[in-house]
Order: C-alpha cells, then structure tokens, then sequence
C-alpha cells in the first residue's frame, strides 16, 4: 500500500487533505513551461514506463494533470517545494528546478511501488493519497563520493549510480579522480609549458593503472580515465538530476600515478613504476622543485575549465612522507592556485592547518574538529561532514562481510551507525555546515553492484540525515520506512544489501 508515512528523507511537514485521493487518469497531462521541461520529461518517462499512458507534455493544466510550477514568489529556500496532490490533480510548486526536482522525488515515491516497474505494470490504479508537503533540506550539500583511481567507473556506470541517488535527493557527486594507483582526467598539452611535460602521459601511463586486492573479485581493478569531452558529459547529464560534481585531483600525496607519468615531477628526474599496492600515504610531491607549482597549475587550470560546479577538490589527506612544513607550503600554494581559477577549494581536513583561502571548504573525515572548527565560516558554510564512523560507505557492513575495508574503529557499520549521528558535533553549528558526504574507497570494490552493494541502504541514512532536520527523525521509524522502500530498490534493481535488523518489503 502506498501512503504519506513512506517518504525517505522525510519531509518537514506533510499534511493530509481532506479530499479523495488523486488517481491518475490515462488521459493526464504534465503541465509545465520554461527551464521545467525537461524535468516534465524525466517524469513523464517514468510514469510512461509502468503505467502505459501517453502523459503529453503541455502548458495549461486543466483538472486531472500533474503540474510543475516555477514561481519566483514561492516562499522557500532554492531547494524547496510544495507540493499539494488532491482529487483534482497534482501541483508542484518551488522556485528553482532544482527545487522542483526535489519535489518530483517525493512524488515518484507517493506512488505505489509498482511505478518501478522497468515495463507497463498490470493494469492497476494509479493513486496517489490527498496530501500537502512542504519540504526543503537541512543542509545544501548532500552528497556521496565516488573512488574512480583505484577501480575505474565507466561515464556509464557512474550516470547508473546517479539515477539511483537522486531519488533520494542527493545532489553533489564528489569524484576522487587520482591516486596512487590511477589517473582518470585527460589533461591536453598546453601552448604554455614552460618545463615541457609530457601531460598526455598521465592518462597513457596513469589511465591504465589500477589497485590489486587478493581478497577482492576480481582481484585487479578496471582501468581508463575520462576525456574531457566525457567529463563535461557527464557533468550534464548529473546537472538534469539536479547533482553537481566535485572533481578531486588529490595533492601532494596519492600522487604515484601522475610520477609515474611525468619523470620531471621527481626530484632526481627519473619517473617511477606504476603501483597496484593498496597501502596508503606512501608517495607526494616535491615542495622545492618549481615544476611541481607549475603542474599544479596547468592541471587545476584546465580542471577549472571543464568543470562546470563551483568546486574544485585538492585532497590534501595522508601526505604520511611530506615534511609538515613542505605540506603546509605546497597546500597553501595548491589552494591559491585553485581559488585563482575562481572555484571554491575543497580539501579533507588536514588541509585546515594550511593559510587558506576565505571561504575554502573543509571536508572533515578523521582525527579532531579543532583545526576543521577553526576554518568553519558562518553565513558562507564551509564544512563537508564525513566522519569516517558514520559515512564512510567503504566499511564492511560486518566483519564477515566479502567486500569492503575494516580500518574505522567502531562499528559494526549498518545503516543505524550512518543514521544514529548529528552533523552539528563537536560545537558546530548547521551555519556553519554546507552539508555532508559519504565517500565510497573502492579498494576492494570491482563494480557498480559491488559498489551499490555497500552504498545501500547506508546512502539512505546519510540522505535523510542531510536532508531531514533533527526534530523529525527517529530511528526505529526510518527503519520501517527504509523496509517498506526493500520492493522499490529491487524493481529498480538495486543490489542493496539486505540488513538483517530491517523488515523488507
Ligand atoms: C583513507 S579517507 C583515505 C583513502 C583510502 C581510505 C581507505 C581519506 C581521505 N583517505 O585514500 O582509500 O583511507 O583505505
């Protein structure tokens, strides 16, 4: 049965009306104009696919149709929405696309599970129960981080993980594009290089590394790198879906693949083997050799240039053989390189001990808030929350779990711990905070069903905890919820794993 107490995340305020419900009619329309269009459309595919009826897309709703509205007037934040469904029709209210795209979210999940269907369901009543919701996020930035260096996710596998995170109304993709193990960005040849790199090693040379894990499956990781031309792409598509993506070169550790690439970026000039190892903090830059600011540069540079989100992420974790004083130099240098493209910098927070500049994200993983607390900005929020105990989405569930990492101390990790958790911590303030994030470190992830097998249900924790305020959460509640969205998940053919303590549908 489909009913208002099902929603994930759950709405600020959801009130019942005092109408029949609403039932969509063969002869519905989706009426909507201007920059909602295509969101119309994405909605329309979907009702289209199980239901069978024609849904045209027109710009006059008459009673019975499903209506997208942009209003500038709209009372709400830039990512709010009403939306106020009777037996008159459907009517979605916000005043961005973004707004509304969030509102389509809550929608889709007002049906009954059967609109999951990948082919026309039986024929069936498409109702939808009389109710009012207005809604808008707690924090800005919810997202989700996608390790492509040590296992390689193809612009395909990456758009899969997309569609299936913004049901939940994530909305930033963070993508750790080098490491040690792996380039995956191409950076062209500049007319201006002044040491003459040879930058289209690092995708020949970098692009076709990976990580090797006996215990994983298979053991060696996929390899590749993006085009530029497939990154603004797929930088489009996840813009329809209201996601911005965050692009990671990480500096000055986990730098093996690009001295793989490039000898000159050794300080005895020779270039180094490529590496499969696992292990972590092992590799960096060098602080006094020029040519290292001079590829931070041109690289930050044309990342800026493809990048279509106001962020650029300079890493800046586990620099375990960088001298302090060197990494605090080359982080301060990285970080005024990367806000002179005019993008905000983001770094994990180790990054916070560097001078930095105004308005630099922290993104907070391990160790004490002090440093991330000190950089934190109100008015302009700054901090990414993703405390490895309650975010980090490369855990295993459970110690005899076939994939995944088990350095975080704590745990188990189930959805409970990346439920049971308040971002404000540690004398934070929600002003303070742009929102969370929980990263996916593919050690030992060979697949989007691998990956998609540790990110669900966790992911859904992290979504109503980013979206959902304090006040109307609770826990043994969205685990009911989270059961009745178990026949959702598997008619979308979600590989999720089915957590023992949750009653699924
Ligand atoms: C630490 S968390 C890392 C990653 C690894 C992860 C798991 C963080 C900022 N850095 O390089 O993938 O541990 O091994």
């Amino acid at each position: 049965m489909n009913t208002t107490d099902n929603l994930i995340p759950r709405p600020s305020h959801v009130a019942l009306q005092d109408s029949p419900a609403f039932t969509l009619s063969p002869a519905a329309r989706i009426a909507t104009s201007g920059s909602a269009v295509e969101l119309a459309g994405q909605l329309g595919a979907l009702l289209r696919n199980a239901t069978g009826y024609a849904l045209p897309l027109v710009e006059e709703s008459r009673p019975g149709d499903i209506a997208l509205e942009l209003a500038a007037a709209f009372d709400g934040g830039r990512e709010a929405y009403a939306l106020k469904v009777t037996d008159a029709g459907v009517r979605l209210t916000a005043s961005t696309p973004a707004g509304l795209f969030n509102g389509v979210q809550t929608l889709r999940q007002l049906f009954p599970s059967a609109i999951e269907e990948s082919g026309p369901a039986e024929n069936r009543a498409w109702v939808v129960p009389a109710v009012e919701i207005l809604d808008e996020p707690r924090f800005a930035y919810r997202g989700l981080m996608l390790d492509v260096a040590r296992n390689f996710l193809t612009v395909e596998e990456v758009k899969e993980q997309i569609d299936v995170m913004t049901q939940f109304k994530f909305n930033a993709l963070h993508l750790h594009l080098t490491d040690d193990q792996g380039w995956r960005i191409e950076i062209r040849q500049p007319e201006h290089n002044p040491s003459g790199l040879d930058y289209g090693q690092l995708t020949a040379v970098g692009g076709q590394g990976a990580v090797e894990v006996a215990t994983a499956v298979p053991p060696r990781g996929a390899s590749g790198f993006y085009t530029q031309q497939e990154f603004r792409d797929l930088q489009a598509y996840a813009a329809a879906k209201n996601v911005v993506v965050i692009p990671e070169i990480d500096l000055p550790g986990h730098v093996n693949a690009a001295l793989a690439a490039i000898p000159q970026l050794n300080p005895d000039g020779a270039a180094k083997a490529m590496s499969t190892t696992a292990d972590v903090g092992w590799s960096t830059l060098d602080a006094s050799l020029p040519v290292t600011y001079e590829f931070v540069a041109e690289v930050l540079g044309q990342l800026a240039e493809m990048t279509v989100g106001p962020y650029l992420h300079i890493g800046g974790d586990e620099a375990l053989v960088t001298g302090h004083g060197n990494y605090l130099q080359m982080m301060q240098e990285f970080a005024r390189l990367a806000s002179l493209t005019g993008k905000t910098v983001v770094g994990w927070n180790e990054y916070a001990e560097a001078e930095l500049p105004t308005g630099a994200v922290v993104q907070y993983w391990f160790g004490e808030l002090d440093a991330t607390i000190q950089k934190a900005e109100a008015g302009a929020p700054t901090v990414i929350m993703s405390p490895a105990a309650n975010t980090y989405l490369d855990q295993k569930y459970s110690p005899d779990s076939p994939i995944g990492l088990e350095w975080v101390k704590g745990g188990p990790f189930t959805w409970a711990e990346y439920y049971n958790w308040d971002p404000a911590q540690g004398g934070l303030k929600d002003q303070q905070i742009l929102g969370i994030e929980g990263p996916l470190w593919t050690e030992t992830v060979r697949n989007n069903q691998q990956a998609q097998w540790l990110l669900y249900p966790r992911a859904i924790s992290l979504a109503e905890v980013a979206w959902s305020g304090q006040e109307v959460r609770n826990a043994g509640d969205f685990r009911r919820r989270l059961g009745a969205f178990g026949e959702r998940l598997a008619k979308q053919g979600v590989a999720f794993q089915e957590a023992p303590d949750v009653e699924w549908s």
